[in-house]
């Protein structure tokens, strides 16, 4: 008996639940979801510079001192450089170079951006230093232009909120190498008053929009259907399905290519009813009742196959007369 189930209405609003848009500026926590909060066209995450979640912070490292060494990443924002504060990155560095602070300006507040300014505290103390690919205007505007700093162009983030007082940060970030080896863990971005932690993309929990179960004497095959990640995500083995049955965990089911996730259970003969529940990222999605206080129908004589009645049979199923009767000859023969 195929019958179609209906899948908790709390599990479609867990599987369509969208992972948080940017963080607001008004609280003063929030997390950076990796990698979907870096701006994709912003990266310069090189062959040999990486980083990885741990925790709530941000492992960076570079394999080497190539120019290929690089891990720089950058979140979009849009705030005037006079809210911006004093930007700090709170790092443990194990070993090597450190990261420097990245702040991406539209100096002319005209909707696009003109430089990058580079804290590296550890370095050249609260003075900021513009990058030589900057734009004319903003070298020239630059509070100073004493060597012994980052570059030729640099200043305090008064002094340049000073000389440029319409400018816009764009997007903040980090940046370690190019051609420095070093290893560590950013674990938070202090930036407009707001504290930056990281995380990975949120558990995958698929969608389920269909359930359907062959449920017949005792036995159960469960067949989850047109079962798709959130997006932004994969389906993978953390999309998995888990079971419980009279209160048991009993295994779980991958969600395979086509979209489906399947899975069989048997009870026992005359053991009465028993509960069965679906759970996708720890919420139950769906729950039924199993009657196995049945007794099988099994057929006395191949004579009993003819005229459909092969198909009541419980032990075993066949799949049509032939081999219903086919069965009977079997066992006369042994
Ligand atoms: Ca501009």
């Amino acid at each position: 008996m195929k019958q179609k189930l209906g899948v908790a209405a709390a599990a479609i609003a867990v599987g369509l639940a969208l992972a948080p848009a940017a963080p607001a500026v008004a609280a003063t926590t929030a997390t950076i979801e990796v990698p979907t909060d870096f701006v994709p066209d912003r990266s310069d995450t090189r062959a040999t510079g990486h980083y990885e979640v741990v925790g709530t912070g941000l492992r960076l490292w570079t394999e080497g001192s190539a120019s290929s060494d690089k891990v720089a990443e950058y979140v979009a924002t849009n705030t005037a450089l006079t809210a911006v504060g004093e930007p700090t990155l709170e790092y443990s560095n194990t070993s090597g170079g450190v990261p420097g602070f990245q702040l991406v300006v539209d100096f002319d507040a005209d909707g696009n951006d003109d430089g990058i300014l580079i804290g590296e505290p550890g370095v050249y103390g609260n003075d900021w230093w513009l990058n030589n690919a900057a734009e004319e205007f903003v070298k020239d505007g630059a509070p100073s232009h004493t060597g012994g700093y980052g570059s030729a162009n640099h200043g305090t983030l008064d002094q340049w909120r000073t000389a440029f007082p319409e400018a816009k940060v764009i997007a903040f970030g980090f940046s370690l190498g190019s051609g420095v080896k070093g290893d560590g863990i950013l674990n938070a971005i202090n930036f407009a008053g707001t504290r930056y932690t990281f995380r990975a993309p949120a558990a995958v929990v698929p969608a389920v929009p269909s359930a359907e179960a062959d449920i017949s004497c005792g036995k159960v095959e469960l067949t989850l259907g047109n079962v798709t990640a959130q997006p932004g995500t994969t389906v993978n083995e953390a999309a998995s399905f888990q079971f419980v049955v009279d209160d048991q965990p009993a295994g779980s089911a991958d969600i395979a290519a086509d979209g489906t996730a399947s899975k069989v259970f048997e009870f026992a003969e005359d053991t009465g009813t028993h509960a069965v529940s679906v759970l996708s990222g720890g919420a139950v999605i769906l729950s039924f009742a199993v009657e196995s206080d049945c007794l099988p129908t099994v057929l006395k004589s191949k004579d009993e196959c003819k005229q459909d009645g092969w198909k009541t049979s419980t032990a075993p199923v066949f799949k049509n007369q032939g081999e219903c009767v086919s069965s009977f000859a079997s066992a006369k023969k042994s």
